[in-house]
């Protein structure tokens, strides 16, 4: 046993010992350990007792605001009724109607959900549909996948193989799955810094995917995976056209295109999707977070009507895709989720975020010429600061400012040199304000 396991579990490194957090620096942490002890409509409350204001929705994902009374009461009903049903040979209707409703909200009455329990699962699980699709058709050797640098596509292996960062990747290169190629990210500050909105530079680096295609043919390329707005990457907005180009050349080559809508899905960007938002219609749409305000871990899959009848095939009593979670469709997720799209239907919450849209748009490009900051993206409700780093300390600034706010009251979201906000859609403009104010407060504070 060595010193540290044998800490009494009421010290405070004993009771912080057994948790290794995920992506989170543990040992900084654990130090000096922010706890949260509750949360209620926009505001966490800390377990000193400070209220801080929830600037990016949890980690993008409630977007209601916490413990909704609507969405607390429809957990609570479920949990008296039905607490789990399986979901392999046998079904429940709520999670039917749930995925009726989701492709109405999607303007794709005629596709079909499968349910996972997180994005990353979402994002494996369009990967294996894309692949199996093609083989189910004949075109077994469509395997490949592209993906794009910056991108992030969950920490499921399909999902690092896809996605494009570094740090996420280079542990595992050997477990990750073969034949993957990436395009370029879109971000180029010399081009497009402080753009408000979609940049008007960049749609030319969709063509990149033609390149693609010839190093590779298109014979062995299966999908493209993108996410129609990088959030992990720091809000990287997609330049005008590209994700059309996108779209132009993968129907050219039969390639199936997916759009990874984890953050994007149920009203970020002020549409119901990113594809809405944008205009273009992906084959294969991942979602999860905001579809049920992440009250419970829910997630999943749409897919064009046509991909699931490509599996529809051989005798009717036989397995179709071999592919599914214990937690598929969990009665209290479904449940959630119902609750979520009735409040944000009842109190038009995608209308609301793109009302305040542009009202996150002004505040946070005032904080252009502030101290460390070198570009500032933002597109329906989300932005993204990002920073000079600090020599030889990679991340620390944005450590630094992260924790001049929280000791403001405001719960950012800081990653590598950047950071995030993407206000709940309850917000009121005055909120908005109030959080770029104690951006501006706190890039103020930290020493150059
Ligand atoms: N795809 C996308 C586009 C995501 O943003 C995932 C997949 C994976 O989802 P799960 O549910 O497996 O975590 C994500 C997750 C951040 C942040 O601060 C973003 C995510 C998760 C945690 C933090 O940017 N995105």
């Amino acid at each position: 046993m060595n010193a540290v396991s044998q800490l009494h579990p009421d010290s405070r490194e004993g009771a912080l010992r057994a948790w290794w957090m995920p992506f989170t620096h543990n040992r900084y942490f654990k130090a000096a350990p922010r706890l949260i002890a509750s949360a209620k409509g926009t505001y966490f409350t800390l377990a000193d007792g400070r209220r801080v204001f929830d600037c990016l929705s949890g980690l993008w994902c409630s977007p209601l605001g916490h413990s909704h009374p609507r969405i607390v009461e429809a957990v609570k009903a479920q949990l008296d009724t039905l607490d789990y049903a399986p979901s392999f040979q046998m079904g429940h209707e709520p999670a039917f109607r749930l995925a009726t409703r989701i492709v109405e909200l999607a303007g794709r009455p005629e596709d079909r959900v499968f349910f996972t329990n997180s994005g990353s699962e979402a994002v494996d699980t369009a990967l294996k549909i894309a692949v199996a699709y093609h083989r189910a058709r004949g075109d077994a050797s469509r395997t490949r996948i592209i993906g794009r640098e910056r991108g992030y596509h969950g920490v499921g292996m399909g999902g690092i193989s896809v996605g494009g960062m570094v740090a996420n990747r280079k542990m595992f290169a050997p477990l990750m799955i073969p034949g993957v190629d990436h395009l370029p990210h879109t971000w180029n500050p010399a081009e497009m810094a402080y753009s408000r909105g979609q940049p008007s530079w960049g749609a030319h680096l969709a063509d990149e995917l033609e390149r693609l295609v010839a190093l590779h043919d298109a014979s062995t390329i299966a999908a493209v995976i993108v996410e129609p707005m990088s959030g992990s990457g720091g809000v990287l907005v997609p330049p005008r056209g590209y994700l059309d180009r996108l779209r132009e050349i993968c129907t050219k080559h039969g390639i199936l295109l997916i759009f990874d809508e984890v953050i994007t899905g149920f009203g970020r960007l002020g549409t119901p999707f990113g594809a809405d938002f944008f205009g273009v219609k992906p084959d294969l749409t991942t979602f999860a977070k905001a579809v049920n305000n992440a009250t419970v871990p829910l997630g999943g899959v749409i897919a064009r009507d046509d991909i699931y009848q490509a599996f529809m095939t051989g005798p009717a009593h036989m397995i179709e895709f071999f592919h599914g979670y214990t937690y598929s469709a969990h009665p209290l997720a479904i449940a959630a989720a119902h609750a979520t799209l009735d409040v944000m239907a009842e109190e038009k919450l995608i209308a609301r975020a793109a009302e305040l849209s542009p009202v996150l748009e002004q505040a946070v490009h005032s904080l252009k010429g502030e101290p460390h900051v070198t570009d500032i993206r933002n597109i329906g409700l989300a932005a993204a600061i990002e920073l000079a780093p600090i020599a030889g300390q990679p991340g620390l600034r944005a450590i630094r400012v992260f924790e001049k706010a929280l000791d403001d009251g405001f719960m950012l979201r800081f990653s590598g040199e950047m950071i995030a906000i993407a206000p709940p859609f309850v917000s009121s403009a005055a909120d908005v304000a109030a959080i770029v104010e104690g951006i501006r407060r706190a890039l103020r504070a930290v020493p150059v």
